[in-house]
């Protein structure tokens, strides 16, 4: 199991004023930030990131959505970073979403939904080299 993760606070969270409350959330959830930047994601990158869910009917409004304004992007570090990520947002919907977990606290729906996180090692891996250089992030025993 890995021990880092790519996560972002999204558009809705930086717009309404919830960066800070969410990165203190990261923290309090035992995580290490080893790289962070706030960037305006373009619609070719969003596109791309999101390109697995190309076909879904759902694809246009995300990438209009993630491209809308100041999104924070983050590696994380923890043991088993990605379930523990996972773990800490909950459900992709807010509605179903656990009571403390950070979606529930500061997402407002299923598509402005807060926060990303990994779903894989790899995927991690790949996120992470999306939006970082290498030189960019903190290495593990600093
Ligand atoms: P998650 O892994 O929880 O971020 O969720 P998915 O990979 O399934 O979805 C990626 C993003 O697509 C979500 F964060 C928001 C958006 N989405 C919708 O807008 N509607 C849906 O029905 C599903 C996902």
């Amino acid at each position: 199991m890995g021990n880092k993760t790519f996560a972002m606070i999204k558009p809705d969270a930086v717009a309404s004023g919830k960066l800070g409350k969410v990165i203190d959330a990261t923290l309090q959830a035992g995580f290490e930030i080893k790289g962070g930047r706030l960037t305006l994601i373009t619609r070719a990158q969003a596109e791309s990131f999101y390109a697995v869910h190309r076909e879904r009917p759902f694809y246009g409004e995300l990438v209009d959505f993630m491209s809308s304004g100041p999104t924070f992007v983050m590696a994380l570090e923890k043991d088993n970073a990605v379930q523990a990520w996972r773990d800490a947002i909950g459900a992709t919907d807010p509605a179903d979403a656990a009571d403390g977990t950070i979606r529930k606290m500061y997402a407002e729906n299923k598509g402005r939904n807060a926060v990303h996180g990994s779903d894989s090692d790899e995927n991690a891996e790949k996120e992470i080299a999306f939006f970082f250089s290498e030189a960019e992030i903190i290495a593990s025993n600093l």
